[in-house]
């Protein structure tokens, strides 16, 4: 068992204060700490809550060698699955896309709370990083000075605390403060309502199929994304802040076999549903994400609903590009990353936000009530496996292979 390392009191300057202890803080963390530099990792919630908080899953090729060159993917290169294809289910038909056929590439399978758990381990446990859990009320001051600070309040004394810092990495998600730390009229934060709700589920249940299902469904979309063996990922379009209470088992299961259902399909293996929760689906992205001292990285900066499986992709390319650029300028003087930061990450972003566009329509058009909708819907679906063409321009941007964005 790996000795962990325990830091006296915390300190009252690092270079790198990073608020936020999820796959983008962390990785933050970590290549700074590859680096030797010091840094303050401040996280809200528990270390043993966030390494169980249940969230993605699916991580796309160059993430996954992202965090090798950066030695952070031992685990994951040794028990994560792979995902070779998804299956569309329309018209009562079952319709397999093998994108490792078509590109020879694949998507690698990990639950997201097991790629936490390594990079807090490998962070704190390995590579003596600082972090601090169950901190409460994080402020920023002075970020367009060139000696910012963060404060929060202890966990164990209830004291404010104050760490001056160079730079603050705002890595603290959708709900954090980084972002609402923003000073007025900094940024421009765009949104997009996709007008509708997914019921996100986890049952304690195998899944159903070996892959990926999309349900495009007259009644509403239905998905099922293995997790592992045991645990199987489910959501169901239903109305946005619709209540999670009224979808007991029975509904929900049944539900479930109607939309996925196809000739020759095997019904979802049911089982008790450990997470149910409403996610209203809606994008939003902080332009430019830099102000002053602070860069925000992953859904600090933007949210893409999970439609297309890529919020943790995104959070990673962030980090690795924030993680590099500070290591660049307080290892060796080169700003040059920093500066062109906010313009790399956004390039990816918006390309991604497009692509979950262009994938909800499909998703959703059959169930939107108009009928004409419904129709190019299902034109698109089936051009997918009709044009060869199209096939390989939904691959590309399914796997996240472009070779520029
Ligand atoms: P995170 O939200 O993961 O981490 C932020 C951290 O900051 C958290 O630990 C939080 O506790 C902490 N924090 C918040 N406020 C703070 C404060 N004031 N002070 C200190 N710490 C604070 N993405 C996919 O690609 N595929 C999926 O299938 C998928 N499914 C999802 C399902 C659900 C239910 C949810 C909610 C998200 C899903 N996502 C999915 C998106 C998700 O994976 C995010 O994109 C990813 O967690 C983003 O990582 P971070 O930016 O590190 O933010």
């Amino acid at each position: 068992m790996q000795q962990r390392v325990r830091h006296p009191d915390p300190p009252s300057r690092v270079p790198v204060v990073v608020v936020g202890a999820g796959p983008a803080g962390l990785t933050v963390g970590n290549i700074l700490r590859a680096a030797g530099v010091d840094c303050l990792v401040l996280e809200t919630e528990t270390r043993e809550f966030i390494e169980r908080r249940p969230r993605a899953g699916v991580i796309e090729e160059w993430a996954v060698r992202g965090l090798e060159r950066r030695g952070l993917a031992g685990n994951l290169l040794e028990r994560a699955g792979r995902h070779t294809a998804c299956e569309f289910r329309f018209d009562g038909e079952r319709y397999r896309f093998r994108y490792q056929e078509l590109t020879g590439r694949h998507h690698w399978v990990y639950p997201q709370p097991l790629l936490v758990t390594d990079l807090v381990r490998e962070y704190a446990d390995v590579r003596g990083g600082r972090i601090r859990f169950g901190v409460r009320d994080v402020r920023l001051h002075d970020l367009d000075g060139d000696r910012p600070s963060v404060s929060y309040r202890c966990p164990e004394s209830g004291e404010r605390e104050v760490v001056a810092c160079d730079f603050v990495a705002g890595c603290d998600g959708a709900r954090g403060v980084t972002r609402a730390s923003l000073a007025p009229g900094r940024a421009r934060v765009a949104r997009h309502d996709y007008g509708i709700g997914w019921l996100a589920l986890l049952a304690e249940a195998p899944p159903s199929a070996d892959c990926v299902l999309f349900g495009c469904h007259p009644d509403g979309f239905a998905g099922q994304m293995p997790r592992s063996p045991e645990v199987t990922r489910y959501y169901l379009q239903c109305p946005p802040g619709d209540d999670p209470a009224n979808w007991p088992h029975e509904r929900v299961w049944a539900e479930l076999r109607r939309r996925l259902g196809a000739a020759g399909a095997a019904p979802p293996a049911e089982g008790p549903l450990i997470e149910k929760r409403v996610l209203d689906m809606h994008d939003y992205v902080t332009e430019p994400m830099v102000s002053g001292r602070l860069f925000l990285a992953g859904d600090a900066a933007h949210l893409v609903a999970p439609i297309a499986a890529k919020g943790l992709n995104l959070a990673l390319h962030d980090a690795f590009l924030l993680g590099d650029a500070l290591v660049a300028w307080l290892t060796g003087d080169d700003d040059s990353g920093l500066a062109g930061y906010s313009r790399a990450c956004l390039r990816r972003v918006w390309d991604y936000q497009e692509f979950s566009q262009w994938l909800s329509e499909l998703y959703h058009g059959t169930a939107a009530g108009d009928s004409f909708r419904a129709g190019t819907t299902l034109a698109r679906l089936r051009r997918l496996f009709t044009s060869p063409t199209a096939a390989a321009a939904f691959a590309e941007q399914y796997l996240g292979t472009a070779a520029r964005y």
